[in-house]
């Protein structure tokens, strides 16, 4: 697709988008779809069959036999290519999990301003999974020993994170025989560039299992760390109604964006926009209020606990400063396009920097830190609304979707149990009796090298038609609250008949919204009940589930879809694949086939990608049934149910009244 110029319908499914796409191109903007067509990837480096690790090359390997100036092999090559991005997003990801857990050690200690410790139930619970003492003692003296235990988990050099005791004993015990649990997160980062430097592991299935040890080290660490934090601090997220897409930002109000990451700020500019001197301030520039709005899993941060409006995802960043109706972007760390302050000195819009690790040449900085937060919140909104009298045109497309986004693993255990004996009990039963034939995690980004958008999306419906129950985070949930599955009633319409009659009942949409790229540590911590609450095996990799990263763009995604496999699930990405065969190097089949048939060997989950919306749901759908047939469980029968729940009571409607009492009685 590169090097053709594609129409706004061919660049995204989403109407918003399409719009400001025109828009763009009516003014002569360049965004991320019109440069993905002008920039054509290398087609060395599409394969990762080129190498840059010392000045003896780059050396890149284009026919068989061929090695780099030092002898490294194309699947050498390749592992290295893979565990270097492997270690990059582990590293983002456990870098933000780090943030956190000072920030509780702060709050704690009383050293912040404006933040308190909001769920004091979940801090109790975390504390006690590691024997911390919790009886008789305060919230803050439990929360600086939790902080002091997740601070160590990045430096400690023994042992294992502490967090891996949350996995199935039997997941433990894999990965203890293959020796790669996680000992401590920096390390594993910091080993994977050592392994990787000149000279030094040249054998890609040995590289390829610290891959798997690096990314364990993310998910049930840094990102676990970063997920149990947040909502200590903010609040385990339960479901509230909210909205999606550019049609969320104001005519009236100033637009403020936040973007990133990080809940830290992001929470604290929502509440400051609602203090009473903030919107003085407004009305006295002439504005109605301050409207805050998100981008990315900041968006999903803001959106899960607040029902603060997501003004799109990864792709839709620049597009919301094309509306002409952004006074501030405010960003933190991670997904942020530099192209941003180029795109606002078209607009009146500032970029503004927050975090010590990030700045943009050309964007303002106001330096975030937790110890002034609500001052530092107040600082930038009122840089925004100062900006309000600069606004020209403004074009804001009129679409935006409701959505029920909050679904923590907490949320989900009261809903099936209620209040006294939460459990996962009804939903291990629906799966087991066939009403939800299984289930799909489907998260990351947006790749402008796809239709923006498609591939989620299609993804998404083919399996709900399925009864395939699906949870979400990230990019790929704001997709799916665009096109309407994130409700009850609309979503329910496009959902199999087994799995409609348990939303029915429970009263839950048929995609569970379970937050931001950090927050899959929850899809981690869900399977590992799952198995807890029995009947579907006793490790994670035995449970009728897939993992899909259909529009993937970051190595963050890499690293999630390498603790997802070595958690024991068959994992699959589509889009651009990160290492690819090259008929023309037959070396370059084997990391391709040690991701897939070795990992699978080893621990149960394995990665592939695949390119191909009808292949991805007929292979997930073959994965889940094959699992199911293991498990001995009932074959998957669309026909067996859907005769009861709603459905059953508007057939029964329709009915003579004299006939409805046998209908219903029998
Ligand atoms: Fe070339 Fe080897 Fe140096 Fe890589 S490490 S650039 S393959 S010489
Ligand atoms: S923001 S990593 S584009 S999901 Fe988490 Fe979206 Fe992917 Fe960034």
């Amino acid at each position: 697709m590169a090097g053709t110029k594609r129409t706004p319908e061919e660049f995204s499914i989403d109407p918003a988008t399409q719009e400001m796409l025109l828009r763009a191109e009516e003014l002569g903007l360049e965004t991320a779809f019109s440069r993905a067509d002008a920039m054509k990837a290398c087609p060395i480096g599409s394969d990762n069959l080129c190498c840059k690790n010392c000045s003896m090359g780059p050396c890149r390997i284009v026919k068989e036999g061929q090695t780099g100036v030092c002898g490294a092999t194309a699947d050498t090559i390749q592992a290295r290519n893979f565990i270097r991005m492997v270690a990059a997003g582990a590293a983002a990801h456990s870098d933000h999990g780090r943030d956190m857990a000072f920030t509780l050690k702060e709050v704690a200690n009383g050293e912040t301003q404006g933040y308190v410790l909001r769920d004091v139930a979940k801090l109790r619970y975390i504390a006690s999974k590691y024997a911390i003492p919790i009886e008789g003692r305060s919230p803050s003296e439990i929360a600086n020993d939790l902080a002091d235990l997740y601070i160590a988990q990045f430096g400690q050099q023994e042992g294992q994170v502490a967090l891996i005791s949350r996995a199935p004993k039997k997941r433990q015990e894999v990965w203890e025989s293959l020796g790669i649990t996680p000992r401590g997160v920096d390390r594993e980062v910091v080993e994977c560039l050592h392994r990787t430097h000149i000279g030094d592991d040249q054998d890609a299935e040995h590289i390829l299992d610290h891959a798997l040890q690096t990314a364990l080290a993310d998910g049930w660490g840094g990102s676990l760390i970063a997920t149990d934090i947040s909502d200590i601090l903010f609040g385990s997220p339960a479901p509230i109604l909210g909205e999606v897409n550019l049609g969320v930002l104001s005519e009236d109000q100033v637009n403020v964006v936040v973007h990133g990451h990080e809940p830290t700020l992001s929470n604290m500019i929502v509440a400051a926009s609602q203090a009473p001197d903030i919107l003085e301030y407004a009305k006295k520039a002439g504005a109605k209020g301050v409207n805050i709005s998100g981008i990315c899993c900041t968006a999903n941060e803001v959106l899960m606990r607040q029902g603060i409006p997501a003004a799109g995802n990864f792709l839709q960043q620049e597009l919301a400063i094309l509306t002409g109706a952004v006074e501030a972007m405010v960003v933190d760390v991670q997904c942020i396009m530099q192209a941003l302050v180029g795109i606002a000195e078209n607009f009146h819009t500032e970029v503004i920097t927050t975090s010590k690790k990030v700045k943009i040449k050309g964007a303002r900085h106001i330096e975030f830190d937790e110890k002034k937060a609500l001052d530092i919140a107040k600082d930038i909104l009122r840089t925004a609304i100062d900006n309000y009298k600069n606004r020209g045109a403004v074009q804001i497309p009129d679409h935006r979707s409701p959505l029920i986004p909050g679904f923590s693993q907490e949320y989900i255990n009261y809903s099936l149990g209620g209040s006294y004996r939460s459990s996962f009990r009804p939903l291990n039963d629906a799966v087991m009796s066939g009403r939800i034939r299984g289930l799909v995690g489907i998260v990351g980004c947006n790749n402008p090298r796809e239709q923006h958008d498609y591939f989620h999306v299609k993804v998404a419906e083919e399996l709900l038609k399925n009864d395939v129950l699906l949870v979400e985070t990230g990019c790929s949930s704001i997709a799916s609250a665009k096109a309407g599955l994130l409700v009850g009633e609309a979503g329910l319409d496009q959902v199999g008949p087994g799995l409609r009659e348990v939303c029915e009942a429970i009263g839950m949409p048929p995609v569970l919204h379970m937050g931001s790229c950090v927050d899959n540590s929850r899809i981690l911590t869900v399977l590992a009940q799952v198995v807890e609450e029995g009947g579907l095996g006793e490790d994670i990799s035995q449970i009728p589930v897939v993992g899909l990263a259909p529009e993937w763009m970051s190595e963050k995604a890499i690293s999630i879809a390498t603790y997802v496999v070595a958690s024991g699930v068959y994992t699959i990405m589509s889009g651009t694949a990160p290492i690819d065969s090259n008929p023309k190097v037959p070396d370059s089949m084997i990391v391709p086939e040690l991701l897939s048939a070795g990992w699978e060997k080893k621990v149960g989950g394995k990665l592939e990608f695949i390119n191909d919306v009808d292949t991805i749901v007929s292979k997930t759908l073959e994965h889940i049934d094959k699992k199911r047939a293991e498990l001995g469980l009932p074959a998957y029968d669309p026909e067996a149910f859907g005769k009861s729940g709603d459905s059953r009571m508007l057939e029964i409607e329709t009915l003579p009244v004299v006939d409805r009492r046998e209908a219903i009685y029998g």
